[in-house]
């Protein structure tokens, strides 16, 4: 059995695309790690989508051609997709002209693939004579793509072309998916994002069937380590998980849609290709520390991967961070048992880990890196304040506890009561900032702890 024939990524998040310089980089990253394929859909160019009539702009297009060119050195194939959908009438012919000159035009600056994005459009016909001409969405999809095919193939037999369906994921067994795969050209490859937008798994039995529906192998379009639009808050660090190690059976490969951050999606991309070469072979945690060598460098994989816990949230991973679950769980043990002072240890600890693993990320030679993880490393650190608040505020209560014993009244229990009033107003000044923070690292973990622990003290 052969290995996937695409192992690459899609450019095709929402929100500002990546720059020239990332792209270029991007692709020397891409050759070292093994992938083959780069697909150009970043939906805020409006020259992909929004006004895909419009011929690029004479600067625009050297650009494409200086990636296509690198792309070509480095032995990557530099596909260039279309998303015309929004505005397209298919049974306008002068639509399917515009669509062939403009992929013409990057055919003349040295791109060989293609692919027509039809994702997240209308599922049905806007027009009248669309549903005059072609009955179905289905029907008038199946003869643009096999016109662009005819035509591309005039102008270029090695081309190859990929389509990505209105219905990209889900229930394969649709009319819609069907009438796609009965009539597309055989030699057209689908894209397909597994059974959600964002999958957490994809496993051989969804890809047999969205196979057999499509009556081709599935490529798959793989939304990791993407985080546009309500992801925004998130940082998709967390290993490359939920791949079935039998997919090559029935696929043709895969895209991964990276994050807008192009060097901190490096971390997933290095990982998923260790996948793509062997997938049976894969160790998801091994291909992760791998990966992350390349990027930080080995004296900060440590630090990486505590920073990636606080990170975790994703749709490879939708539960809360787990060692800070399990830390705080912890925490809670110790105190239900009076040992506020083992508890306050422990969570004090943890915290001063955090903020070492900062300090080494924020100081990592990959300046690159740092600068884009800067939002998520900042507060990460002020997390790692409420969680040391957290721990004194927990100490005071022990000691104060203390004096309450016969034992500690020779003390002064007033003062100890005192200290303990002080450091919960405080941690309940900074938790009321902290609901206010952008990004999502650290869930709400330390949120809910700080606030049980200062409701637990109203008194
Ligand atoms: O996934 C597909 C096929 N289309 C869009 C992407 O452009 C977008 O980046 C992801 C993640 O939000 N979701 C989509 O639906």
């Amino acid at each position: 059995m052969g290995g996937f024939a695409w192992r690459g990524i899609v450019e095709g998040f929402y929100g500002k695309p990546w720059t020239h310089e990332e792209r270029m980089d991007m692709l020397s990253f891409m050759s070292e790690v093994g992938m083959n394929a780069y697909m150009y859909a970043p939906k805020d160019d409006p020259y992909h989508r929004r006004k895909w009539r419009m011929p690029y702009p004479a600067r625009q297009m050297a650009g494409l051609k200086r990636l296509a060119s690198h792309a070509r050195s480095v032995n990557i194939s530099f596909v260039y997709a279309i998303s015309p959908g929004l505005s397209l009438r298919y049974s306008d012919k002068r639509d399917a002209d515009t669509l062939s000159a403009k992929m013409a035009a990057l055919h003349d600056a040295g791109v060989r693939d293609f692919a027509l994005l039809l994702d997240d459009i209308p599922a049905e016909l806007a027009g009248e004579a669309d549903r005059k001409a072609f009955g179905s969405l289905a029907a008038a999809q199946v003869a643009l793509a096999n016109g662009v095919r005819d035509r591309l193939q005039k102008i270029s037999p090695h081309a190859r072309l990929l389509v990505c369906p209105t219905q990209y994921h889900g229930d394969p067994s649709t009319d819609y998916v069907l009438e796609m795969g009965n009539g597309l050209h055989p030699e057209i490859d689908v894209m397909w994002t597994g059974p959600r937008v964002c999958s957490q798994e994809l496993s051989y039995e969804h890809a047999e069937a969205v196979a057999a529906a499509l009556r081709r192998p599935v490529a798959f379009w793989d939304n990791y380590p993407v985080n546009d639009a309500s992801m925004k808050g998130e940082l998709h660090i967390w290993p490359y998980t939920g791949r079935s190690p039998k997919l090559r059976e029935v696929s043709r490969g895969f895209f991964l849609n990276p994050m807008n951050q192009a060097e901190a999606s490096k971390i997933a991309l290095g990982a998923a290709a260790i996948y793509m070469s062997d997938p049976a072979g894969y160790d998801a945690e091994a291909a992760w520390r791998a990966s992350a060598a390349r990027v930080v460098g080995e004296a900060s994989v440590d630090a990486l991967e505590l920073f990636r816990d606080a990170c975790a949230i994703s749709p490879l991973h939708p539960d809360d961070p787990p060692r800070l679950v399990h830390l705080v769980d912890d925490a809670k043990y110790r105190m239900d048992r009076g040992a506020f002072l083992e508890a306050a240890g422990v969570l004090s600890a943890h915290m001063l880990e955090m903020k070492a693993s900062a300090e080494l990320l924020r100081t990592n030679p990959n300046k690159k890196l740092t600068q884009e993880i800067a939002p998520w490393l900042d507060e990460y650190m002020q997390w790692a304040d409420v969680g040391l608040e957290i721990a004194r505020v927990v100490e005071a209560a022990g000691s104060y506890a203390e004096s309450l014993t016969p034992a500690g009244k020779t003390s002064s229990f007033s003062i100890r009561a005192l200290s303990m009033v002080g450091a919960r107003n405080k941690l309940a000044r900074m938790l009321q900032r902290a609901i206010g923070f952008r990004t999502r690292v650290c869930s709400d973990v330390l949120l809910r702890f700080g606030l049980e622990i200062v409701r637990r003290l109203r008194y």
